[in-house]
This record gives structure tokens, C-alpha cells and sequence, in this order.
């Protein structure tokens, strides 16, 4: 079938057959996604129209206000993936601790776990900026037929199985990877279908975009602050175009269409920055490596950090392969990692 209006299930389709001795649960487990989107993408679209804006009152496990959106987010991915009977375990932005999935008749039989933020970005709901699902796959290490551990979900990102992102934006799209590339689809919301309108989508190894929240700047590493100053000069293809939503999938996204730099580095009000490495760095670094491009923690790949707790926080520096091996390079000269 040529690649004109393929549809992600036609898509899923076709590359199942692609793995030879696939036994089809990574093809369940990524459809039980596209479900979960599209009933998140309702509830996100309607957001100005009825009363479930504003904080639930409750707090998460980071101290962080949950806007009620999060937690319908977070509730609509864990029902779906649960019900659906596909993994063993889950673990989310919103939750202390990961969820032991277990159906009777399974008995643990299930052996992928996601991680996932099920509403990144979500302080711009009210002002109506595109907000994001972020998702982590990765095969249980723990033996099937035995309820998961806390080290099934605490491994390195390099053994991700799959990961992407849904962005509610201009249109809602559904962008995923399983180590083959990065393919990215269209919500037709008259239909409720994802189209393949990005093929192979490829970060440009070079760009003119940097994307930092800069009024953190007295705060930040000198290798970041030197690497700012850096972009701004005006020399050659600089200076560079400021763009920074908030959103890190709207950043990200952006950036992988145009070529940029996002980063979010430590700083001296927060030790390890402010993005958690499970379910939003790591995800994002596969999709930037799968699609050319490049992340770190200013020092080493982020895929390579043996991660020590679900909720772990790291520096994020990603984007096109040039422009975060610079950055790198000023990070290794002015500061220490
Ligand atoms: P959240 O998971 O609580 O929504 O926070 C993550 C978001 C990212 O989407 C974004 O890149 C970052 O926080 C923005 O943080 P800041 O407002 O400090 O620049
Ligand atoms: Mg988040």
C-alpha cells in the first residue's frame, strides 16, 4: 500500500508483519494508545466548554498542583490500558508509586510496562496552548507469571521497546517510534482516525532555534549561560531564534520539524533540573535519536543513566545532533557535571 492515507491501524498492520516473530502484544499495546488519545483528546478539546478547569485541590507526589485535566488524563490512560489487558504494569507523573496490572485469567502473562505523563505542559490549559501525553514501552525484566517490580520501570532509556508523544495542538497527532524511525499521524477528529501525515520524520542537524526558560538565567550553569550567549551573537547562521511554549512535546516538536536546541538544565534553585527522566527525557531522547537528532544531560546521553527512582529529575538538553553537541561542548568547558 502506498504511503496516501494510511491510516496508524493500517500502519500498525503492516509493521507487525514486519517482525518476524512478533507475538502482536507490542501492536495491541501501541492501538490501546491510540485509544487512550483519542478519548483524551475529547476531553482536552471541550476543556472550554465545560467546568472541569482549574486546580482538583489536590496535590502530587512532586508537591505540584494537578489541574483536574491531569487527573482525568492520567485516569483515561490507566482505564484503557488496564481494561484492554495488555501490560503488566504503569507508572505516571500523577501516581506515587506504578500500578501492578493483573487480570485473572492472564495471571502477569502480560511483559511490557509504560511510563507516561499523561498531561505534560498542563499549566497551559487554561490559556489554551497545546499540551501533550508523553509514553515509555519497555519489556519487563522481572519473570513473566510474577507480579512487577520497582526495576521493571527503573531502566535505562536505551531499552525502551517504544515511546512517543500525542500533542493536542492546532490538531491532536499521535508521533511514535519502536526503534524504526520516527513516523508521525493526524487526528481526523469528523472520523476519529490518525492518519501517517509525517513519514519518517528526521531532525535537521543543524537549527536556528534555542528553546530555555531564560528567566532562570542567573541561576543557570555557566557552560548554558556562555552556551546562550553563544546563540545570540551575531555571527554567521546566529544569532538564533528564541522560541520557548512551556510545553516541552510542543517545544520538542517544534523543534524536530525546524531544527533547535531545548534545554532545561540544572540550576541553583534546582539540583537536577526540573524534567523527570522516565517518562519525559527518556521517551523524548529515543524519538530525537531515532529521528537524527540528539540527548543529553549537557555531559552523556540521557538513554545511558541507570535510573535510581521513578520520579527522578535530570538537565535535558535535546535537539538537532550539532546545536546539543555545542551546547555540550561549552558544558564541558565552563561547568562541572
Ligand atoms: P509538568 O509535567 O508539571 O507539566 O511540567 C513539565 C513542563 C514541561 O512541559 C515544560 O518543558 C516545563 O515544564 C516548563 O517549565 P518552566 O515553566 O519552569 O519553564
Ligand atoms: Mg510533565
Amino acid at each position: 500500500m502506498s504511503g496516501k492515507n494510511k491510516t496508524l491501524g493500517e500502519f500498525i498492520i503492516e509493521n507487525q508483519a514486519a517482525f518476524k516473530y512478533s507475538s502482536g502484544e507490542l501492536s495491541k499495546l501501541i492501538n490501546a494508545i491510540r485509544l487512550a488519545a483519542k478519548v483524551v483528546n475529547h476531553e482536552v478539546n471541550k476543556a472550554g466548554l465545560v467546568d472541569i478547569l482549574g486546580t482538583s485541590g489536590d496535590t502530587n507526589v512532586q508537591g505540584e498542583d494537578q489541574q483536574k485535566l491531569d487527573v482525568l488524563a492520567n485516569e483515561k490512560f490507566i482505564q484503557t490500558l488496564t481494561n484492554r489487558e495488555i501490560v503488566c504494569g504503569l507508572a505516571s507523573e500523577e501516581e506515587d508509586s506504578f500500578i501492578s496490572v493483573n487480570s485473572l485469567d492472564k495471571n502477569h502473562q502480560n511483559k511490557y510496562v509504560v511510563l507516561f505523563d499523561p498531561l505534560d505542559g498542563s499549566s497551559n490549559i487554561d490559556v489554551n496552548v497545546s499540551v501533550g501525553t508523553i509514553f515509555s514501552v519497555y519489556r519487563r525484566v522481572t519473570p513473566i507469571g510474577s507480579p512487577v517490580e520497582l526495576r521493571d520501570f527503573l531502566q535505562p532509556g536505551r531499552r525502551q521497546v517504544a515511546a512517543g508523544y500525542i500533542i493536542y495542538g492546532t490538531s491532536t497527532m499521535l508521533v511514535y517510534t519502536t526503534g524504526h524511525g520516527v513516523n508521525g499521524f493526524t487526528l481526523n477528529p469528523a472520523i476519529g482516525t490518525f492518519y501517517l501525515s509525517h513519514p519518517n520524520m528526521k531532525y535537521p542537524e543543524d537549527g536556528r532555534i534555542y528553546s530555555i526558560n531564560e528567566g532562570n538565567y542567573t541561576h543557570f550553569p555557566e557552560g548554558v549561560k556562555k552556551y546562550i550567549k553563544y546563540c545570540q551573537e551575531e555571527e554567521g547562521d546566529r544569532p538564533y531564534t528564541s522560541r520557548y511554549i512551556g510545553s516541552l512535546v510542543s517545544d520538542f516538536h517544534r523543534n524536530m520539524i525546524k531544527g533547535g536546541i531545548f534545554i532545561y538544565p540544572k540550576s541553583s534553585k534546582a539540583a537536577n533540573g526540573k524534567l523527570r527522566l522516565l517518562y519525559e527525557c527518556n521517551p523524548m531522547a529515543f524519538l530525537a535519536e531515532q529521528a537524527g537528532g540528539k540527548a543529553s544531560d549537557g555531559f552523556n546521553s540521557i538513554m545511558d543513566i541507570e535510573p535510581e527512582a521513578l520520579h527522578q529529575r535530570v538537565p535535558f538538553f535535546c535537539g538537532s545532533k550539532n546545536m546539543v553537541s555545542k551546547a555540550e561542548e561549552f558544558m564541558q568547558a565552563y561547568s562541572k557535571n
